[in-house]
C-alpha cells in the first residue's frame, strides 16, 4: 500500500504485540477469520476450536492472528478472552464483510470477519497466509439471485493465500471455480486434482494443477505476486481420510438444508450460517466434527506453507 494510505488505516489497525514481534522478525505468521467462530459454529466448540486451532498453528512452527473488529479496531492477533467473547456471542455480533466494514468501524462496533474482510485487514497488517475451513462462492441458483459471496472479488483482488478445504457444497462448485477462472485466481490442489468439497475428499470438478509440497505452493504463492499479478491464491487442502463423510449421506443433507432455507425465505448473509446449523442438525453433529478437523487440518499445511515463504 502506499504510504498516503498507510497513515490513513494504521489508526484502525491494533497487532498484538505477538504479532507485530514476529512481523517484524519475519516469523511466519498465519491469519485466522472470526465469523467461523461466531457464526460458523455453535458455542462452546467454536471456542475450543478457535483455541486449538491457535495451537496447532504454534505447534507447527507458526504464529497464529486471529482477526476481527473490537470497538470499531482491526484487531489482528485475539486474547482468549477475546475469543471467548466472540464465541459466547455467536450470532448477535455482525458479520462484517467488505461492504460493512466502514459501517462498523466508523461507529466503534464490534464484528466477526468473513474471509473478505480477514482478507482486507491480513493485508493491512502485512500477512499473506490465512487458513480457514470454507470459501464463499456462487450460491447454487446464483445465475438468477445473484448470490455470489464478497470472498470471491477479494480473491480476485486482495494478495493473501487462503488454505481452505475447498467450497461447500451449499455452492454451485462449477460457477464457483468459473468465477474464479474469470478473475484470475488459481485454485491450487493439495496432493490432489479433484476440488474436496470440504465434508468430502473428493468433488466431481478437476483442479488444473496438483501440488505435493508445501514448499512447492509457497513457490507458486511468492511467484504470483513477484510477477505482479495481484490478488488471492486458493490452497484447497483435502479433509483427512479419518475424518471426511459419506458423500451420499452429505450430499442428501445438503439438499434437505437447502430445500429448508428457501421455504423459510433465508436470504442474504444468513444463507451460510442457516445452512450450516441446518446440515449439523441433520447429521446429528457429525457435520461440525468433520468441520473442525478440517480447520485443524488446514491450519497445519497453512503454517507450512509460511514458514516456506
Ligand atoms: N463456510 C464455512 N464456515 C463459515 C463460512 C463459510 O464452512 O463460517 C463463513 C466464512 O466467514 C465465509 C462466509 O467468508 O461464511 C461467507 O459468507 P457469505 O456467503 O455470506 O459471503
Ligand atoms: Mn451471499
Amino acid at each position: 500500500r502506499g504510504d498516503e494510505n498507510m497513515k490513513n488505516f494504521m489508526k484502525y489497525l491494533e497487532v498484538s504485540q505477538e504479532v507485530k514481534e514476529a512481523l517484524e522478525n519475519n516469523k511466519p505468521v498465519v491469519a485466522l477469520e472470526s465469523t467461523i467462530i461466531s457464526h460458523g459454529m455453535p458455542y462452546p466448540q467454536n471456542c475450543e476450536t478457535a483455541l486449538k486451532v491457535e495451537k496447532v498453528i504454534r505447534d507447527n512452527g507458526a504464529i497464529p492472528a486471529t482477526i476481527a473488529i473490537l470497538n470499531g479496531k482491526l484487531k489482528v492477533g485475539l486474547s482468549e478472552t477475546e475469543i471467548e467473547f466472540l464465541g459466547k456471542e455467536g450470532s448477535k455480533i455482525t458479520k462484517v464483510s467488505r461492504r460493512d466494514l466502514a459501517y462498523i468501524v466508523a461507529n466503534n462496533l464490534h464484528g466477526a470477519t468473513t474471509v473478505a474482510t480477514t482478507m482486507i485487514i491480513a493485508e493491512l497488517a502485512g500477512v499473506k497466509i490465512f487458513a480457514t475451513g470454507g470459501i464463499g462462492g456462487a450460491h447454487r441458483g446464483a445465475e438468477t439471485t445473484m448470490d455470489i459471496s464478497a470472498d470471491l472479488e477479494e480473491l480476485a483482488n486482495t494478495n493473501v493465500a487462503v488454505i481452505c478445504a475447498g467450497a461447500k457444497s451449499i455452492l454451485d462448485l462449477g460457477l464457483t471455480l468459473e468465477y474464479l477462472e474469470t478473475h484470475g485466481v488459481p485454485v491450487l490442489g493439495y496432493q490432489t486434482k479433484k476440488l474436496p468439497a470440504f465434508y468430502t475428499r473428493e468433488s466431481e470438478f478437476d483442479l488444473d494443477y496438483k501440488i505435493d509440497t508445501p514448499e512447492e505452493l509457497a513457490r507458486i504463492i511468492s511467484t504470483k505476486w513477484e510477477l505482479g499479478l495481484n490478488g488471492g491464491v486458493v490452497v484447497a487442502n483435502p479433509i483427512p481420510v479419518e475424518f471426511s463423510m459419506d458423500y451420499n449421506l452429505i450430499t442428501e443433507s445438503i439438499e434437505n438444508a437447502v430445500k429448508e432455507a428457501e421455504k423459510n425465505g433465508i436470504k442474504g448473509k444468513e444463507t451460510t450460517p442457516f445452512l450450516l446449523a441446518k446440515i449439523k442438525e441433520i447429521t446429528k453433529g457429525a457435520s461440525l466434527e468433520a468441520n473442525i478437523q478440517l480447520v485443524y487440518n488446514n491450519a497445519k499445511l497453512a503454517s507450512e506453507i509460511a514458514r516456506n515463504m
